[in-house]
Order: structure tokens, then C-alpha cells, then sequence
């Protein structure tokens, strides 16, 4: 399978991106890196101390200019905002625009759109520079806004971190009538014949421009923004997903390590047969880089929605790092901070942070494109109880609709759907079903009709309601930046109106790129106008964010607030992590995209979106017994599990395989489903600090070096490393495991033995899943097996404590109902465990979110279960005497087993995990 690559632009065929390139070649073929014509007026600047605010006139000079198409002289007003997290937000944008509004993106795609300012802050100015140095006492951040070029430099401890022009590409494209263009001075005709080609280039398709067979009328010309983000002293840049490239991104120019010569490229884009191993643009765009050294994080976020390329070329010493943007505001911040967690925990409080999904999402989802009527829903549910495989959810792609309008069902297949989710629902499972963004015109669909009476759709370059061809075949699409559009959508999923809904339907959104077959690139025309005349360039990237807004917004009106909705959807921006859900779309049953689902999952994580998941098994195509069973395996460790695959795949549920894959599938599942507890304190840590369930290695280790672009092992939280088996036939695994941890097998509790460098090997068979626990934690699992994560509600617990060298650990663990917002009222419990001087004690913990834990004894009946059993691994168990509760000074004895000399499990202290303040003594 291939992508047909013809089908999508490559930078050299896209106007603004070859304009954008060329003029940074330009300035490194000219060596004019410190001739950006863009200064600063100094006696401009003002600061207003007490809301962080510098604001300045920034002059651009044609004479100096290396863009042959600017007026003589151009202002434009500068806005830096200190911030009190260390970080700098800055704004640029024409003094004065009576051609178009550029379009703000940041009030839709920033939860906190104005953070606290910081208060503290020293200035100091030369000639040529400001300097203000602000952020508490400890952890001082300096900005160093230079004059004459233009140029911002943010310093942490001594030295530069990140810059903004340092190599002088910042070009930022004024709005422009047509004419001024043929307004070029002598001296730059002469320039222009001598560096003909580039120049020429840096004039490209600036008021139409044509590919393939459409053609984008561009009535406002050329107005993209480029410039050049520095991270001296760094050599790993991580992020700005969606690629398949690896986790530490690559450079993008002269046939760079991968051998790349296109720059990342972030437009949402239905790919069909995506490639791996490439700067290719897929489903989603999350214009967000971090840096990362051994003593020092950096981060950056471009807030702008529009087609964006980004070229990143490494040193040995430093990574240069180019961002071309159609359209939009310049709106861009920097984050500083000692470690990677540091960086996104300030990120994601201005993105916003996901929520606590529903327990049952955490689980095990089963899909496939498409279960095609009641009685094989009914059938594969069946099965799954017959082989003991626990799932939770069963999922309806579009097959289930009358003619792929959405919202209806197919009667013939589905006549019953209300009595066929009571069954689902009485298993204690969910159903979910797809929802399109596009809409059949037809007369006849009353959501069709009634969009179209009240004009909610986007329109075309012609203000029309904009028509394209999708599944249903002539379509239009909701305009979701008109709030009537909106809140229109939002009054679907009432369950009056949404027949053959009821509350265990969720829902999954497909296809919001937007996907049309019939528009360039398969997307919608960027001439497109929505609401307020804005074009659908400016928009295109946070489109399928907003029809994932507006389906969470439609989950919670339909139960007034009561019930957490659970929405996935394949396009993604800045903040869709609040919404919900993602995967990672149409991947293929091969052992290279299942390797490529760890750097994947991990920069999109990394990014913010941390609840996301590759399709187990391979959309397309049919995975044969072993890569199933690995996918299985890998799958069960990363945040959302789901198993999916084509219409014209074979079906493959586990028991159309041989018993020794049911098995294996088995066993996987119930690695997920045992460690659920864990999973589950894992996503409230994600929302409260948006710090991401898995993990890259050097989230945890963000020391050690070695671990900067490692991706084919990973951590989920910071206790268990898992290194998932990727080759076909692979007989046996090298696993690196920090030297500076004691590390034990997940299964056995053993201590494992490294070489001196950390390497580890071991032979694997066909049920091997390498996973170390890291000593010093404590992981909350419930080891009772059963058909679905609501039958384990009232299971109790085991406590897995694995010691370090000082006979320590620590670890927390979060519970409530699993279903409602009861816990934003302190419905919840939330513990510490702490080991140390051989006594476990058990405290409550104090969440950063500040909500205390409050309830009465009747609520958390349903949410307190006993810990069954207690089993430490790395103590001396030869000589404990016994082993005894302490609760408010009522002591028992309690029962223990030695398992080995270093193991001991201590039998059913029955304590709930309500209870506060207890702790288990070994006496010795
Ligand atoms: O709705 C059909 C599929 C769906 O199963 C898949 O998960 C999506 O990514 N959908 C794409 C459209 C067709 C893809 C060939």
C-alpha cells in the first residue's frame, strides 16, 4: 500500500511555503543574517509593569529589504507579555490593515487565553537592546528584545534558550493591494537579476494560485508569516504532530538524517494509505515544539490555524528550527523550564487540560468498519463473554446508517437500536457510534433540511452554501464558527431528537478535516468563506477541533451536565484534548506501522493530546497470528485501546484466530484491565497537570542522554517501562533500563540484573511483554478477572510496591464513580502511599487542583473497596516476624506470605481505600 503522494502539495508547489523558503536561502546565500529589515523604534517602547506588557513600533525598511515586494516603509505594532510561569507570549501584526482582519485563533484554541502576568520584573536598556528580567526569586527568565534587527531572545541561567530571528528569516507578509507589487525600486531590479531565481521564487503565486485542478483565488494575496525559532545548545526537538516520523524530529533540509528534503507540514488531511517515516501532513496539527537538554527544556506554540510548514535543521550543537504560516495572526509563545514536565505543565494551563474521561473509556474498545446488524452485534458481544475476553465498548462505523446520513439508522439492519444498546447497556457496556461532519443534501433529512433553513453551512468562494461529494454523496458542511451552527449541532444528541439514542451511546467523529473527495488536497477549497466572511485558509486546522467541541457541548447538554461524554475524533489542533479523544486513523496491518505507533502516540502526547491510540491490528489489510498478538501486547500500554479494521479486511475478533492467539489476546487485555486502578490515577494526574499518561523515556530521565531519541520503549507514568516486542520472529529483546534505578520484571517481581551500561536481554516468546517496574513505587492493579471494567467496580485491590535501594516507594492512587462530575465536589478518594522504614502508610493526597476530597459514607459505598493484598518485592522477607495494621491505634496482625527471599505477600488486610491514615507494619 501506498499513498499517492502527487495528490498532496510538496513545499516547492505550495505559493507561500516556496516564497517563504526562498527568502531563507536568500539570507544565508547572502550572508544578510543580521540584515532583517525589520528594527525596532526605541523610543517607541512602552512597559506597563503591571500587566507584563511591552509593546513597541517595529519599522520594516524596504532598502535593507530582501523582499523585493514591500512599499517603502511599513510599521507594525510588537506586543511581549511576561508571564509569571517564565514564559513570553508575543504578538506582531500591521500597524494599520484596511485590507483584511487576520484571523485570532487563540480565543478558540486556548483554554486560558490570558495568563497571569508576571509582577516581577527588572528592566534595563543599552543602545541597541532591552532586557527585563522577571519570575519569582529562584528561577529567573531574562528577555533580551533586540533593536537593529529586530530580534527576542529569551535567557535562562546565562544563556540564550530559544531566539526569534536569530538567522534573520522573519518575513511577515503585510496585506497588499495587487498593483503596489510592480512597485520596485532600482537597486532591487538590479539585485533581482542578479539572484534571479531566488528572488523570483520569493514572488510566487501570490494572488492565485493553481494545483492539480483547483485553483485557490486568494483575494487577499500574499499575507504568510515566516521566521526562525533558535534552541541553541539543543540537539533533540520533539513534537508538532501528526507525522510518522520519529520522535526526535529530523532535519528537513539537504536530504536531512531521514534523508528528508520537505519541510514538517501541518494541514489537516485525509491521506489515504499514509506513509511512514515521513514530514508528510496527515489528520491533525499541533503547531507545539519542545526542546529538551540534559539541563534544560524549551518550549514554543505557534496559535495559528492555517496550512503551516516547518523546517528543522540540526547541528552538533544547536537545532535551527523555520515556520512558514499561510495566514493568521502571529501569536507565539516560548516556555522555559528545567525539564520536559516543567514545559508542558505550563503549556497545557494555557492550552487546556483533558478531562477525567468515564472509567469505561479507559478500557478496551472493540470496532470495525462494520458490525453490520443487531444480531452480529449481539453475536460478537456474545463471544467475547464465551472466550472470557473483557471489553467495554462495541462501536458502529457508518454502515449503520440510512445512507450515510447521520443521526438515523439503517432499520433494516438496526430496527431495534433502543432495545439492542439496553442489551449492551445490560452487560455493563457502551456503545459508540460515528457521526460525520458531512451532510447529505437531500430535502428529505431533516438535518440536512434544517441546517440549510437556518444557514448554518459553510460557504463557497461565491457565498453559497458550499457543496462537495463525501460518503453520501453531495454534502455540505456545518459552518461551527457561526454559533447558531454550534448550538444547532449541539441540540442533535438530545435524545429526542437523536431517535434510537439513548445514555450509553457515545460518539466517534470521522472524516473533520475536512474530508471532501471532491476539494484540493481532499479537503475543503481555502477560499471557502465561514461566518464573518472569514476564509477557510485561516480556520482550516482548528476545524475539526470545533465540531469536537461542539459534539463534547452536545454529550453534556444531553444529560445536563451530568455525565462525562466520551467523544473521539481524527482531526486535532491546539486544546482538542479538552474534547475528548484520538487515533491516529487509517494505519495498516504491518509490523512497521505498529513500530511507528509509539513515536506516533507519544509526540501527540507530548503535544498535549495524550488520550490517543493507534487502530490494534492495522486498519487496512489482515494481520497475521503474530503481529496481532504484538499489537495486542503494545496496544494494552498505550491510553486509548481500540481494535479496528477496514470494510474489506477479514474479519478478525479474537476467536477466528488459533486458541494460542485467544489466549495471548487475552492475556493482553488483562494486562490493561489489571492495571486499570493505575490507568485511571494516571488520567487524573493528566488533568489536573496535563502531563501525559505514556511517556517519552526522557520525561521520566531527563538526564540521561541516551534516552533522548529512544522510541521504541516507553513509560506509562513514571513506574512502568515498557519495551514492547516489534520484529517479526524476534526470538530475543535488548531493553535499556536506567542505571539509575533498581528495576524489577512487572510479572515476577524480581530484581533485574543490567549489564554496566543498563541493557538487558532477554529471549521472548510468542507471550512475552517486557515491562519493568521501577523501584521506589507503588502501583495500585486489580487482579480479579471479569467481562467489563463496570463488573469490576466493586472488585478489591492490590497494592504492588517495589522497593529501591534505600527501601523506599511511593505511589498514589485515585478512584470515584467513574461516570459523572461528582469528583469536581470532591466525590473522590485519592491516596499516597509512602514505604519507607519498613511501614507502609497511607495518607490522603493532595491534588494540585485544589478540590478536597469530601463525602458522605452512603456516595462512597459505591467507590470504596478493600485492598486485598499487599505484595513487596525487594524486601528482606527471611527474617520479617510479622506484619501488623495500625488504625487509630487499633492494632491486628495480619497474615503474611514469604514468596521468596526478597517477596513477600501480605494477605488481605481488608482495609478500604476510603480509610485515611493507616499504615502497615513488618516487624522484624
Ligand atoms: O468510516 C469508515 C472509515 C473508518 O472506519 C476509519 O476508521 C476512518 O479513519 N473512515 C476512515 C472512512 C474511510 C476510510 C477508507
Amino acid at each position: 500500500m501506498c499513498v499517492k503522494s502527487e495528490e498532496f502539495k510538496r513545499c516547492d508547489q505550495s505559493g507561500f511555503c516556496t516564497r517563504q523558503r526562498a527568502y531563507a536561502d536568500l539570507v544565508e546565500k547572502t550572508n544578510t543574517q543580521n540584515a532583517s529589515p525589520y528594527k525596532v523604534i526605541p523610543n517607541s517602547i512602552d512597559f506597563n509593569k503591571k500587566e507584563g506588557l511591552i509593546t513597541a513600533k517595529v519599522l520594516k525598511t524596504a532598502n535593507n529589504t530582501l523582499d523585493n515586494a514591500t512599499p517603502l516603509e511599513v510599521y507594525f505594532k510588537l506586543q511581549l507579555i511576561l508571564l509569571k510561569s517564565g514564559s513570553v507570549r508575543m504578538k506582531f501584526e500591521e500597524a494599520e490593515d484596511n485590507i483584511k482582519t487576520r484571523f485570532d485563533v487563540s480565543t478558540y484554541a486556548l483554554e486560558n487565553n490570558n495568563p497571569e502576568p508576571s509582577k516581577k520584573i527588572d528592566t534595563k536598556n543599552d543602545q541597541n537592546s532591552s532586557t527585563f528580567t522577571f519570575n519569582d526569586e529562584n528561577d529567573k527568565t531574562t528577555l533580551i528584545l533586540t533593536y537593529n534587527p529586530f530580534k527576542v531572545e529569551i535567557v535562562k541561567d546565562g544563556q540564550v534558550v530559544i531566539g526569534f530571528n536569530q538567522n534573520g528569516y522573519f518575513n511577515y507578509e503585510e496585506h497588499q493591494q495587487q498593483n503596489e507589487n510592480d512597485n520596485i525600486s532600482e537597486e532591487e531590479k538590479q539585485r533581482q537579476n542578479e539572484i534571479n531565481e531566488l528572488i523570483e521564487n520569493t514572488q510566487k503565486d501570490m494572488w492565485s494560485e493553481t494545483f492539480r485542478s483547483s485553483t485557490d483565488t486568494k483575494p487577499y494575496g500574499p499575507e504568510s508569516i515566516g521566521f526562525d525559532i533558535t534552541f541553541p545548545g539543543f540537539k533533540n526537538v520533539y513534537g508538532i504532530p501528526q507525522h510518522t516520523s520519529p520522535l526526535s524530529l529530523t532535519t528537513t533540509r539537504n536530504n536531512g538524517d531521514n534523508g528528508y528534503n520537505e519541510p514538517y507540514r501541518l494541514y489537516n488531511l485525509d491521506v489515504f494509505e499514509y506513509i511512514l517515516d515521513s514530514p508528510m501532513a496527515i489528520y491533525g496539527s499541533i503547531p507545539f515544539m519542545l526542546a529538551h537538554k540534559n539541563d534544560q527544556s524549551a518550549g514554543f506554540l505557534f496559535i495559528n490555524a492555517s496550512e503551516m510548514w516547518i523546517d528543522v535543521e540540526k547541528s552538533n550543537t544547536d537545532t535551527l528550527t523555520h515556520w512558514m504560516a499561510e495566514s493568521g495572526k502571529f501569536d507565539i509563545i516560548f516556555f522555559v523550564g528545567k525539564t520536559p514536565k516543567d514545559v508542558i505543565t505550563t503549556y497545557m494551563d494555557i492550552a487546556g487540560k483533558p478531562p477525567l474521561p468515564q472509567y469505561f473509556a479507559t478500557a478496551y474498545h472493540q470496532c470495525r468498519w462494520n458490525y453490520n446488524d443487531e444480531a452480529d452485534v449481539l453475536s460478537v458481544d456474545q463471544k467475547f463473554d464465551e472466550y472470557n475476553l473483557p471489553y467495554d465498548v462495541i462501536w458502529l462505523d457508518i454502515e449503520h446508517t440510512d445512507g450515510k446520513r447521520y443521526f438515523t439508522w439503517d432499520l433494516t439492519k438496526f430496527p431495534d437500536p433502543v432495545a439492542l444498546q439496553k442489551a449492551i447497556a445490560d452487560k455493563g457496556r457502551k456503545m459508540v457510534t460515528i457521526i460525520d461532519p458531512h451532510i447529505k443534501v437531500d430535502n428529505n433529512y431533516y438535518v440536512y433540511k434544517e441546517a440549510k433553513d437556518q444557514d448554518l453551512f459553510v460557504h463557497n468562494n461565491q457565498d453559497k452554501p458550499f457543496d462537495g461529494w463525501c460518503w453520501p454523496g453531495s454534502s455540505s458542511w456545518v459552518d461551527f464558527l457561526k454559533p447558531e451552527a454550534s448550538k444547532w449541532l449541539i441540540s442533535q444528541y438530545d435524545f429526542e431528537k437523536y431517535k434510537g439514542s439513548t445514555e450509553i451511546l457515545y460518539t466517534w467523529i470521522d472524516m473533520n478535516e475536512p474530508s471532501v473527495f471532491s476539494g484540493p488536497e481532499t479537503t475543503m477549497p481555502k477560499d471557502n468563506l465561514h461566518y464573518g466572511k472569514v476564509e477557510h485558509r485561516d480556520v482550516h486546522n482548528i476545524y475539526g477541533e470545533l465540531y469536537h467541541k461542539a459534539t463534547y457541548e452536545g454529550h453534556l447538554a444531553r444529560r445536563n451536565n451530568e455525565d462525562r461524554p466520551f467523544i473521539l475524533s481524527r482531526a486535532f489542533f491546539i486544546g482538542s484534548q479538552r474534547y475528548g479523544a484520538i487515533w491516529t486513523g487509517d494505519n495498516d496491518a504491518d509490523w512497521n506501522h505498529l513500530k511507528a505507533s509509539i513515536p506516533m502516540t507519544l509526540s501527540i502526547g507530548l503535544s498535549g493530546l495524550s488520550f490517543c491510540g493507534a487502530d490494534i491490528g492495522g486498519f487496512f489489510n489482515n494481520p497475521d497470528k503474530e503481529l496481532y498478538i504484538r499489537w495486542y501486547q503494545t496496544a494494552v500500554f498505550q491510553p486509548f485501546v481500540r481494535g479496528h479494521s477496514h470494510i474489506d479486511a477479514k474479519r478478525r475478533e479474537p476467536w477466528l484466530y488459533d486458541d494460542e492467539t485467544i489466549n495471548l489476546v487475552r492475556d493482553a487485555l488483562y494486562e490493561r484491565y489489571n492495571l486499570l486502578p493505575y490507568w485511571y490515577t494516571l488520567f487524573k494526574e493528566a488533568s489536573v497537570s496535563g502531563i501525559p499518561m505514556t511517556r517519552p523515556m526522557f520525561f521520566e530521565f531527563p538526564e540521561n542522554e541516551k534516552l533522548f531519541e529512544v522510541d521504541n520503549q516507553f513509560m506509562v507514568g513514571s513506574d512502568l517501562l515498557v519495551k514492547p516486542v516489534l520484529e517479526q520472529g524476534q526470538t530475543e529483546i535488548s531493553v535499556y533500563l536506567p542505571p539509575s534505578e533498581k528495576w524489577y520484571d512487572y510479572k515476577t517481581h524480581k530484581v533485574v540484573q543490567t549489564n554496566e551500561e543498563g541493557y538487558l536481554t532477554i529471549p521472548t516468546s510468542l507471550s512475552t511483554i517486557p515491562v519493568y517496574q521501577r523501584g521506589g513505587s507503588i502501583i495500585p492493579q486489580r487482579l480479579r478477572h471479569r467481562r467489563s471494567s463496570k463488573s469490576m467496580k466493586h472488585d478489591p485491590y492490590t497494592l504492588l510496591i517495589a522497593l529501591d535501594e534505600k527501601n523506599e516507594a511511593k505511589g498514589q492512587f485515585y478512584v470515584d464513580d467513574g461516570e459523572s462530575f461528582g469528583y469536581k465536589n470532591g466525590l473522590f478518594i485519592y491516596r499516597t502511599f509512602i514505604f519507607a522504614n519498613n511501614i507502609l502508610n497511607c495518607s490522603k493526597y493532595r491534588s494540585p487542583d485544589n478540590i478536597n476530597e469530601s463525602h458522605n459514607e452512603d456516595e462512597l459505598l459505591m467507590i470504596s473497596e478493600r485492598i486485598e493484598r499487599v505484595i513487596i518485592a525487594g524486601i528482606d522477607s527471611k527474617s520479617i516476624k510479622s506484619i501488623q495494621l495500625v488504625t487509630n491505634g487499633v492494632v491486628k496482625s495480619l497474615q503474611f506470605n514469604v514468596e521468596s527471599d526478597d517477596i513477600v505477600i501480605i494477605k488481605d488486610p481488608a482495609i478500604e481505600m476510603k480509610e485515611v491514615d493507616w499504615k502497615i507494619e513488618i516487624l522484624y
